[in-house]
């Protein structure tokens, strides 16, 4: 089981069973377990939707897009069946926030799913896991079947009069998938490829019918929001970003983990104070604020907040908040053919500029860090990753072009470097295999 670290400044919200045993039904009752579902369910579907607008949660994938917003596009009548869709294909590399509220907090999960479900009118609600998090699982289903047997879940639920099933399934490894659209088509049992949009999934969604989809720890924090209320949620963090966010901190820090902090939080105190700073005392090179798909921040960049709008200012995204730091003996060129490595292998090939395009620059970068680069390689790599953007399908172009620009702006003379002193001059033991 991962090791759950902690600090002072966190403002433990969603995280505040973790640790607690509250997979156990009995013991997320005893902390305050479906007593939101109970107050929503009083309160009805209008004030559920205002609440959530209120609460200024935004959605935790990456986009950021406004949760209660969301629910209130999915029409109020449709002729076909709504549904909730929980989106756990946590696969952005950096980012291994979500998998902890399965694993310690699941019934917030199935408490959030059904509080949603309530809102918009859904009878049925989806909860997907990502193929790699099947040991996870075990754990989801439990709950969902525990849920069953106390009448959480199923017909008239705790004696109201309202009906929900949910039930859990895995994908099979895709990055892709972790998209909605794409997500949706997987879980239909098709191949996970996107699909065009609008029509945007709470119009026409799975099967057809109007559906919500939210980021597993968006859901995680909506019986929360109810819990502390609305207004207070929304004021513990910044202007127009409600709440707390689990940033995940890895790389070279003292202290890497999952900690619970407000939205807006401060880069660089996140790094050097609650993280314990650069390991082993060395230098700061570069930041990955908000998992892969975010364009790098230079060590001198990051005296910043980290919620949607600050990071938008800085030039790069809040992402799914995986914050991945990296030392000063880090290989910059190396590191963006790690990036792109990445997104080659989990394009899902059906857009052109995806396949080919990732594929050229994992060829580029490969020969290029290899020392057979030759000077217009530099710019050949940038304005190929320049014509990917907005001409995918999906934004997975974006997010293998968007970081490759940033690493050619800002670390030009590290690209420039390797064809002076082939190969990498930054080599060094215990890199491992890079092509
Ligand atoms: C109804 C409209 N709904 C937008 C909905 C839309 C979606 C949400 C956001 O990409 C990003 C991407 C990754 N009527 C609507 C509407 N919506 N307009 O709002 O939509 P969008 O298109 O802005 O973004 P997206 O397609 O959801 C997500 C980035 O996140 N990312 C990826 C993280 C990966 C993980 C993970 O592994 N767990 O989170 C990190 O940065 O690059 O830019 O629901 O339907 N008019």
């Amino acid at each position: 089981m991962p090791e759950l670290v902690s600090h002072p400044d966190e403002v433990k919200v969603i995280s505040y069973r973790f640790g607690q045993g509250a997979a156990n039904l009995d013991k997320y009752v005893e902390l305050g377990g479906y007593e939101s579902l109970k107050k929503c369910i009083a309160q009805g579907p209008e004030w559920v939707i205002n609440e959530m607008k209120a609460s200024g949660l935004r959605g935790r994938g990456g986009a950021g897009f406004p949760t209660g917003l969301k629910w209130s596009f999915v029409p109020k009548q449709s002729d076909r069946a709504k549904y909730v869709l929980v989106n756990g294909d946590e696969s952005e590399p950096g980012t291994c926030k979500d998998h902890l509220i399965f694993l310690h907090d699941p019934h917030a999960i199935i408490e959030g799913t059904i509080i949603a479900g309530l809102a918009i009118g859904a009878k049925t609600g989806f909860i997907y896991l990502r193929g790699e998090y099947r040991y996870l699982l075990q754990i989801m289903e439990k709950a969902i079947a525990d849920a069953y047997a106390q009448g959480y879940l199923g017909k008239n639920i705790m004696g109201t009069g309202f009906d929900f099933d949910v039930i859990s399934h895995t994908g099979a490894g895709a990055y892709e998938v972790g998209e909605e659209s794409a997500l949706m088509e997987s879980l239909e049992g098709k191949r996970g490829i996107p699909r065009i949009k609008p029509p945007f999934p709470a119009v026409v969604g799975i099967y057809g019918g109007p559906t919500v989809i939210n980021n597993a720890e968006t859901i995680a924090a909506v019986p929360s929001i109810f819990r502390i209320g609305a207004a207070e949620y929304a004021k513990l963090g910044s202007e127009r970003n409600g709440g707390t966010r689990l940033f995940g901190i890895s790389g070279h820090v003292e202290r890497p983990g999952v900690y619970e902090l407000p939205m807006g939080y401060n880069l660089k105190k996140m790094i050097y104070e609650v993280a314990g700073g650069i390991k082993d005392g060395k230098k700061l090179k570069a930041v990955v604020p908000g998992g892969s798909s975010t364009p790098v921040l230079k060590a001198d960049e990051i005296d910043v907040g980290m919620d949607f709008d600050q990071m938008g200012k800085a030039g790069t995204m809040l992402g799914s908040a995986g914050v991945v730091v990296l030392d000063e003996s880090v290989c910059m060129v190396e590191f963006a053919l790690r990036t792109i490595k990445f997104y080659q292998h989990e394009s899902c090939g059906w857009c052109i500029p995806c396949r080919e395009g990732t594929d050229w620059l994992k060829k580029t970068l490969t020969r290029f860090h290899a020392g057979g680069g030759v000077a217009k390689d530099i710019d050949n790599i940038k304005y190929l990753a320049e014509n990917m953007l907005g001409r995918t399908f999906c934004p997975l172009g974006d997010a293998a072009a968007m970081p490759t620009i940033a690493f050619v702006k800002k670390f030009r003379e590290e690209f420039e470097d390797h064809l002076n002193g082939k190969p990498c001059p930054y080599a060094k033991a215990g890199v491992g295999e890079l092509v």
